[in-house]
């Protein structure tokens, strides 16, 4: 029903595996919190709820620790002094976000105990402590130690005021700011509790095509009211900071950051904000970038902005994450390379509480794009990721995509620039280059859909993104897999085949859109079904044509150093592997590559009969999606069974659509016939 919709992957069905269910009541039997403030509470009311709706009664609550079998809560300092003793040595091993969970000897009595430094790490304890129970793992004897590797793990919405959600699918923003302060929404409380089940403790609730108006006081209250909501989770709100709020709201003639009176203007605005919310996050920027005001406007630069914001909010612990998503049609030579050539220079140059906010590929948020060049490439200067987690690119929230995926891949990929193992997730969490700031952020999916995410299975994107910003080192199968446990079943035999299929589907939607390394070939503007024909916008890289420059002689954009030398923004050993064709990876050939359409692949085929069939690959794996889903019935309520059905067979019609449309066009440059094996457009 909508209700187990709503419930996402908190569902804690009813453990049907009786064994594990009789090993879960004899070590449950009480619970004892060790903590009074309103975050210990969130803890209590979520181990009630899950442990008794997955063993179908109530464990006792106990006022103090008696008898054994008890799972017992609390903060460090909240521990008795034989728990302080048996956890000494754990609590050197975890920052201040980490937990423990232990089965310990307490007065020669079994018990098991999650603790941490505060509480709301001890509530992430709670939280995977939950899950352990949810996928049916042994709690006999737990001994887990476990801290997140990045501290800033976020979600950017980018939501508008009026509740329009720019490139959400999903319905409208959540945040009801006609209603607020008074009026808390329940799904405010329950937007929180998601996100910190998964370990999310940053949202930034506005877009980064921002509106000034959200800094008034009239707004800052609305937000005042959210960040109290949030804050028992361990959330801490941010906002988006337009540049030229001190024009627009303040009355000043300039937003120039060399302005006294301008940053005097921010340092005011960050007192007034810190007064209401005393750990307000600090600012996320889009500036100079696709018409947004900025520096430049006043012949400044990203350093001076970012610096003169830092400035305003350092005081009270403050940061700036400011984006380098930046090019400009005055240099359309090649787009992928702008951000890392006007970036790259300021190294070293932001204040500490900078960070900059690097999206994972070098145009946008593409099906598959080679890695970053800027990430290794600023030792200096912290750098967080910024992931897409709403699917403008991919299909919207009809196409079912599991995109942590994606989210490996990139995490996975090396750098070399400090030789070999230099790999992106070192970059990110600071091991590469030591930083105090670290993050990675998520562009949300969320909306007031009474599923939260539009299609069933984007709840999973979520879900795998606050994973990995736990951990970027998490196996992309594992995160499907708890996911699916949590949130449909434990059967093995619904399991597999379903994980399966959320472990291609990646795979498929690159195969039937962008295969081979092409890119941003969606129709325009809204960036929904094919569109490599469209050559008619005023900025040339903005068109479709402008990415696959299909010819007579061939297809792909020549990165390489006979072309835009792009390749060159990477490491020697990195650049090198680009460069060149034979090392180059097939599945980038066409991003950095422009080849004859009789380029012979690996597999032996020519690129044209390779692609043709590469776009064929994809529609099978859809219609193999469906087929997989189809014998799932017995295992998913009547209701996300339908949706799901519903969904895959647009997906298919689409993936049709794309391999269809995509064929017929560069077929009118190639002058060959579809290979065997490629169906005939229907
Ligand atoms: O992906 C593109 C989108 C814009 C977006 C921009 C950005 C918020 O098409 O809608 O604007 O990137 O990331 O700033």
């Amino acid at each position: 029903s909508a209700q187990k919709d709503y419930k996402l992957w908190l569902q804690y069905h009813k453990i049907q595996n009786a064994a594990i269910a009789s090993e879960y009541k004899s070590n449950l039997q009480g619970i004892v919190s060790l903590g009074s403030s309103a975050t210990s509470k969130i803890s209590l009311t979520e181990l009630e709820t899950g442990i008794s709706d997955m063993l179908g009664n109530k464990p006792e609550v106990k006022s103090v620790i008696n008898g054994e079998n008890n799972l017992i809560f609390g903060a460090q300092t909240n521990l008795n002094s034989d728990l302080q003793k048996i956890f000494q040595s754990d609590f050197t091993q975890i920052n201040n976000e980490g937990f423990i969970i232990k089965s310990v000897l307490l007065k020669n009595k079994k018990q098991i105990v999650i603790t941490g430094k505060n509480d709301v790490a001890v509530l992430y304890g709670v939280y995977s402590f939950l899950r352990l129970m949810q996928t049916n793992k042994s709690i006999k004897s737990i001994n887990i130690v476990d801290a997140p590797k990045t501290n800033i793990r976020i979600l950017n919405h980018w939501d508008n005021l009026d509740r329009t959600v720019e490139r959400g699918y999903a319905g409208f923003s959540l945040w009801n700011w006609q209603k607020l302060p008074d009026f808390i929404d329940q799904r405010y409380i329950d937007y929180a509790r998601a996100n910190a089940s998964i370990g999310i403790n940053g949202t930034v609730l506005t877009n980064v095509n921002a509106n000034a108006l959200i800094l008034t006081p009239q707004y800052l209250e609305k937000v005042t009211a959210l960040a109290n909501v949030f804050r028992p989770y361990g959330i801490k709100v941010y906002l988006t900071a337009r540049f030229s709020a001190p024009i627009e709201i303040g009355g000043l003639k300039t937003a120039d950051p060399k302005d006294t009176e301008v940053a005097n203007w921010w340092k005011e605005k960050a007192k007034e904000i810190y007064k209401s919310i005393p750990d307000f996050g600090g600012f996320l920027v889009k500036a100079n970038s696709e018409g947004q005001p900025g520096p430049q406007n006043y012949g400044r630069d990203h350093v001076d902005g970012a610096n003169m914001l830092a400035d305003a909010v350092a005081p009270f612990g403050g940061v700036i994450m400011w984006r380098a998503f930046v090019y400009s049609e005055h240099d359309a030579n090649d787009r992928a390379k702008q951000a890392y050539a006007e970036f790259q220079p300021y190294d070293g140059k932001f204040r500490d509480n900078v960070i900059v906010q690097v999206k994972n590929g070098a145009i946008d948020f593409q099906p598959r794009e080679p890695f970053h060049p800027l990430f290794g490439a600023m030792p200096k200067t912290p750098l967080m990721m910024e992931f897409q987690i709403t699917q403008e690119y991919l299909g919207f929230s009809t196409h079912l995509v599991f995109l942590p995926k994606l989210f490996q891949e990139v995490l996975e990929s090396e750098t070399y620039q400090k030789g070999k193992g230099s790999t992106i997730a070192k970059v990110i969490d600071g091991s590469l280059n030591p930083h105090k700031l670290t993050g990675i952020a998520g562009v949300s999916n969320i909306g007031n859909d009474l599923n939260w995410t539009g299609h069933p299975f984007a709840q999973a994107n979520w879900y795998g993104f606050g994973r990995l910003a736990w951990n970027p080192y998490l196996d992309a199968e594992i995160i499907a897999d708890e996911w699916l446990r949590a949130t449909f079943s434990n059967d093995e035999n619904f399991i597999k085949p379903v994980k399966d299929m959320m472990l291609t589907s990646r795979e498929a939607v690159v195969n039937y859109m962008t295969p081979l390394g092409l890119h941003h070939i969606m129709d325009t503007g809204h960036h929904y079904g094919p569109g490599p024909w469209v050559s008619n916008l005023s900025r040339p890289e903005w068109n479709p044509t402008y990415y696959h420059k299909a010819d007579k002689n061939g297809i792909g954009f020549d990165r390489s150093k006979t072309g835009t030398n792009a390749t060159a923004q990477y490491a020697a050993e990195g650049e090198k592997i680009f460069d060149n064709l034979e090392t180059c990876p097939e599945k980038d050939l066409l991003w950095f590559h422009h080849v004859s359409w009789d380029y012979k692949l690996k597999s032996g085929q020519t690129l044209w009969n390779g692609m043709a069939l590469k776009y064929q690959e994809g529609v099978n794996q859809v219609k193999e999606m469906q087929n997989t889903w189809s014998k799932t019935k017995k295992y998913v309520d009547s209701e996300r069974y339908k949706e799901v059905e519903m969904l895959l067979a647009i997906q298919y019609k689409e993936a049709k659509w794309w391999r269809d449309a995509c064929l017929l066009y560069f077929q009118q440059y190639s002058g060959k016939e579809l290979p065997v094996g490629v169906e005939k457009s229907t």
